[in-house]
């Protein structure tokens, strides 16, 4: 027999490695230290703090499953995973901006790009003195990416980029674009692009009064007959599975990450309910009160342990996608349920933001709509089930 941990019912901690665990305990002190003193403040004003990218390079979170020739220190996937659990922890907008650096701009520059690609932006993204961002959603393409009108147009010795994307995670302070576009060069197959900040035509403005995600800055990219030499293309793919590949590893990271603001909110909700008192009694010594408790630990032991096992799947590269559908989904799902719970369990004070557990559960809306809403995430797994495409 083993003592039961409230904290860690299924014994997370004992199933992973030692450089993991490392790496989990890098992530969770810096999250602790450094990100949590400023969140408050930082959502509350709209700031996004470009330096984090810094520290966080220092650190080796930024791309860390990138092989060390490349700046990364080639961790694993789960170890990934637990990166994302620790930073969203104190916000879904911090994970944010570190997993699309990592995810979805480090991941198809190294899996797509060519050689002198990848040793001319990894090691700066790996570091943060650049920041990236990845432009496939536009005004008229969100759920359907297909529908993209960003068209690349052949010209001499390159491509010219015309279009508008929108909702891109770091944009307005990004360096380096990743962007996917239709290449008239390639029967209109979707090619990516790899476009520094500062050429001629490029624009990335803010996206203002956010309601979500406030840490994270969010914007446009606007191309008006942006040029780019051949050396922009990434030569290794084409088509949906390019952006495809790279939303595969970023929505796995969610679901880890989403649990660790579902924590967040269930250790919150805990204290709350030991220390204060209604009725003569702590909140916890309700029935009501302990069955909401019960069900948010179940929820989220149930969730990372279904990450764990996807993320090993990951690492052994036998993992499907329809995999990483079911834990983004239900991960953000119970997430985002157990946020608002335990703003209901706090009480008038849940709505401030000194306690925290609204900003998460504001930010959570978000992360159950980007990187595939919870409904279309049903619908691949729904072609799954019946070999039928319902979108
Ligand atoms: P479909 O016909 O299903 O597929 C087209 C091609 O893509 C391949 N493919 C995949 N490859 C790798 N991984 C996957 N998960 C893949 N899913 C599909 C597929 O094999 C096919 O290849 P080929 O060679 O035969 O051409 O495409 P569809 O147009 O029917 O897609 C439907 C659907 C719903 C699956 C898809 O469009 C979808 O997932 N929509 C959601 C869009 C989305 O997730 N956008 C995210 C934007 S980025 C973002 O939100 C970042 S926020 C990050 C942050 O701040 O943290
Ligand atoms: P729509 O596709 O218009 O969906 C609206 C509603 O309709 C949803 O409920 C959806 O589930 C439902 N729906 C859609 N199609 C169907 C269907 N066939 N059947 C049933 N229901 C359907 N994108 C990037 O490319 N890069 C980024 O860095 C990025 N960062 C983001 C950051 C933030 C803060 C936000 C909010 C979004 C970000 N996105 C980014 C965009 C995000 O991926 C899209 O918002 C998301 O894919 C949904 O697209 P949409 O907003 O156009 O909604």
């Amino acid at each position: 027999m083993h003592a039961f941990d409230w904290a860690d019912p299924f014994l997370l901690d004992s199933q992973l490695e030692d450089e993991e665990r490392m790496i989990r305990d890098t992530a969770r002190d810096y999250a602790q230290d450094r990100l949590a003193p400023r969140v408050i403040d930082a959502y509350a004003n709209e700031t996004t703090d470009p330096e984090i990218f810094r520290e966080m390079g220092a650190l080796g979170l930024l791309g860390p499953t990138v092989p060390e020739a490349y700046g990364g220190v080639g961790a694993s996937y789960v170890a990934y995973g637990l990166v994302a659990r620790e930073v969203e922890r104190i916000d879904s907008g911090y994970r944010s901006m570190m997993s699309v650096q990592s995810s979805l701009v480090m991941y198809p520059i190294l899996a797509f790009g060519s050689e002198e690609q990848k040793l001319r932006c990894l090691p700066k993204l790996a570091s943060g003195e650049w920041i990236g961002c990845f432009g496939l959603t536009e005004p008229d393409a969100g759920s359907d990416p297909g529908g993209m009108r960003t068209r690349a147009t052949k010209i001499d010795g390159g491509y010219r980029l015309d279009g508008a994307k929108t909702w891109i995670s770091n944009s307005p302070i990004a360096d380096v674009f990743v962007i996917w576009a239709k290449s008239d060069a390639h029967d209109g197959a979707i090619r990516g692009f790899v476009v520094d900040k500062g050429t001629p035509g490029l624009s990335a403005p803010k996206i203002e009064n956010k309601l979500s995600l406030r840490a994270s800055i969010t914007g446009m990219i606007m191309m008006d007959g942006v040029e780019v030499g051949e050396d922009a293309l990434l030569p290794e793919v084409q088509g949906l599975k390019g952006p495809f590949s790279c939303l595969n590893r970023a929505r796995y990271g969610i679901s880890w990450g989403a649990l660790g603001a579902a924590e967040f909110c269930f250790h919150a909700a805990r204290q709350y309910g030991l220390d204060r008192h209604q009725f003569g009694r702590p909140l916890a010594a309700t029935q009501l009160f302990q069955k909401k408790l019960a069900d948010m630990e179940t929820e989220i032991a149930l969730g990372l342990q279904a990450s764990l096992r996807v993320g090993r799947l990951l690492d052994a590269g036998s993992f499907a996608p329809e995999m990483i559908s079911i834990v983004k989904r239900n991960n953000v799902g119970k997430a985002l349920d157990i946020a608002r719970t335990a703003r209901d369990m706090h009480g008038g004070n849940g709505i401030s933001g000194d306690y925290q557990v609204m900003r998460h559960a504001l930010n959570l809306e978000t992360v159950n709509t980007y990187e595939g809403t919870h409904d279309v995430h049903a619908l691949i797994l729904g072609r799954a089930i019946t070999g039928i495409a319902a979108f």
